[in-house]
């Protein structure tokens, strides 16, 4: 039987977060065996936003860098980039003109965007979902494992695609969210009631992968909780607490009622201290790893070109039935 296909990625904009990584990067690492895996860097996605340009290069080698330092096997997945694939951007400027401004001015994200980048309400931010919505169905993509923030637009994607479908048959298949069941949100440390942001202003708000267990340990110390002293998991009316139990049984690998016995006569200060200890754990051989890729250059690019190459691919043929179907010369 054919292997399902698998189609996510990440922006290159600054630092990945533990939120990047606990909400997508380590579910995929899962799912190489029994997926065909494309994984992009999502390079398009973050013209959005003003970038300097030498960093944001940069940045995409090192998203590549911690994909494969996240345990994805360059030999078994696609790594690739977004904007070496043109397919990306004909196929989104033909699924512009399926998408309705109703649908795109629903978005939770475009009105948070807006909000952070009040200066800087670019059109590229509000038509981000349909751009999306074709890096998704180009790959006839059957599952697409992100985290929570990005529900709204997947189910957008499917609402074009099979748009697209009754027009003119069968042409996409239409894909599935995969959001994992306990690390889909995780939420900013000093401020739980929002997800853990890499754009976030207070860097105290957020664990960067890159961060050294110093400065792991020290965010974790000044993690938000409560005054109840409890450690229980209830996200409405303890949400640091829950936060850090998420995190804390992704990286441990335990569930919540182990942590809630686990800590049921220690305070917070122990919990914090145990909740960071882990994740330095769990980051460490990663980080290691990470920095050894860095400086092979190399590598880096073979593993993009090769990507680049399996992921033009498949897009084309997706394109050309696309630009058939709607009409234009081929
Ligand atoms: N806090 C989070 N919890 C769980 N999953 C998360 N993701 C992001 N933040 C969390 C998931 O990570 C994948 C890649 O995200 P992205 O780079 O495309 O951008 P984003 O969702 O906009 O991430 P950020 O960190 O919040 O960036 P900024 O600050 O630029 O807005 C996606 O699967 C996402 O769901």
């Amino acid at each position: 039987m054919e292997k399902k296909r698998i189609l996510s990625g990440v922006q290159s904009t600054g630092n990945l977060t533990l939120g990047n990584f606990l909400g997508a990067i380590n579910n995929w690492v899962n799912m190489q065996e029994e997926y065909d895996c494309y994984y992009m860097i999502a390079d398009l996605h973050s013209l959005t936003v003003r970038n300097d340009p030498e960093t944001l290069r940069e940045n995409a080698k090192k998203i590549i860098a911690l994909y494969v330092a996240a345990g994805l096997d360059p030999e078994k997945n696609n790594i690739f980039v977004q904007s070496h694939v043109s397919a990306h951007s004909e196929l989104s400027w033909i699924l512009n003109c399926y998408t309705y401004m109703g649908e795109l001015s629903r978005m939770t994200q475009f009105k948070d965007k807006s909000a952070k980048h009040a200066d800087n309400i670019n059109s590229g931010l509000f038509t981000y979902p349909v751009l999306m919505a074709a890096d998704i169905i180009l790959y006839q993509a059957d599952l697409v494992p992100v985290g929570e923030d990005q529900r709204q637009h997947l189910e957008l994607t499917r609402d074009i695609a099979d748009r697209f479908n009754k027009i003119y048959g069968d042409t996409f298949t239409i894909p599935e969210a995969y959001i994992p069941k306990t690390t889909a949100r995780i939420m900013g440390l000093q401020n739980p009631e929002a997800k853990m942001s890499k754009s976030a202003t207070n860097l105290n708000d957020v664990i960067f992968l890159n961060d050294t267990p110093d400065t792991i340990i020290k965010k974790f110390k000044k993690a938000v909780t409560d005054s109840d002293n409890l450690v229980k998991f209830d996200p409405e009316n303890k949400p640091g607490v829950s936060n850090l139990m998420q995190i804390y049984g992704a990286v441990a690998n335990k569930s919540n009622e182990e942590i809630e016995k686990e800590f049921a006569s220690r305070g917070y200060g122990d919990f914090k201290m145990t909740v960071a200890e882990a994740v330095v754990e769990k980051l460490k051989p990663i980080q290691a790893k990470y920095n050894e890729l860095l400086s092979n250059e190399d590598y880096i690019r073979k593993i993009y070109t090769k990507g680049d190459e399996n992921a033009r691919k498949i897009a084309n043929v997706t394109l050309k039935d696309v630009k058939e179907k709607v009409g234009l010369i081929i």
